[in-house]
């Protein structure tokens, strides 16, 4: 089973939506493995959008990062990533289609509640940032079997 990192950025967190992120993800039949209410450091923001150095909008997604709790979270299933970043939607939640979590509760691009590990190589290195070893719970849902043939 594959493991994604997936978070709550500070507007999902400000506008109360913690609950309803995460209700999709646990009805759509994903596990959750680790999770934790925290604030992102300028270190830690730096090198999770380390491959956005050089953009403009760079300075602006640090600061937004930065600028309140995050919940962090990592989730557990059969093609997880690909599944968590559909269930997200485009990037910019006006492009996002209705049904997702961008499109249903966003509008601007630098306000676009969530983040999700875009492929498994971004999902290690991610979940690697964010989580030790030691907090990542090896569970069985008994409704597993309900879930997966
Ligand atoms: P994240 O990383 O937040 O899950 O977003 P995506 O994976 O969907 O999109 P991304 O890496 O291209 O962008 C990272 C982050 O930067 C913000 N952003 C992006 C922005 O504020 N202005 C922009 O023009 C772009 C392209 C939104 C997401």
């Amino acid at each position: 089973m594959e493991k994604t990192f997936l978070a709550i950025k500070p507007d999902g967190i400000q506008r109360g939506l913690i609950g309803k992120i995460i209700s999709r993800l646990e009805e759509k039949g994903f596990k959750l493995v680790a999770m934790k209410f925290m604030l992102v450091s300028n270190e830690l923001a730096q090198k999770h959008y380390g491959e956005h150095k050089e953009k403009p909008f760079f300075k602006g997604l640090v600061d937004f990062i930065t600028s309140g709790p995050v919940v962090a979270m990592i989730w557990e299933g059969k093609d997880v990533i690909n599944a968590l970043r559909k269930m997200m939607g485009k990037t910019n939640p006006l492009e996002a289609d209705t049904g997702t979590i961008r499109g249903d509760f966003g509008v601007d691009i630098g306000r676009n509640v969530v983040h999700g590990s875009d492929s498994a190589e971004s999902a290690k290195r991610e979940i690697k940032l964010f989580f030790n070893e030691s907090e990542i719970i090896s569970w069985q849902p008994e409704i597993q079997k309900w879930i997966y043939e």
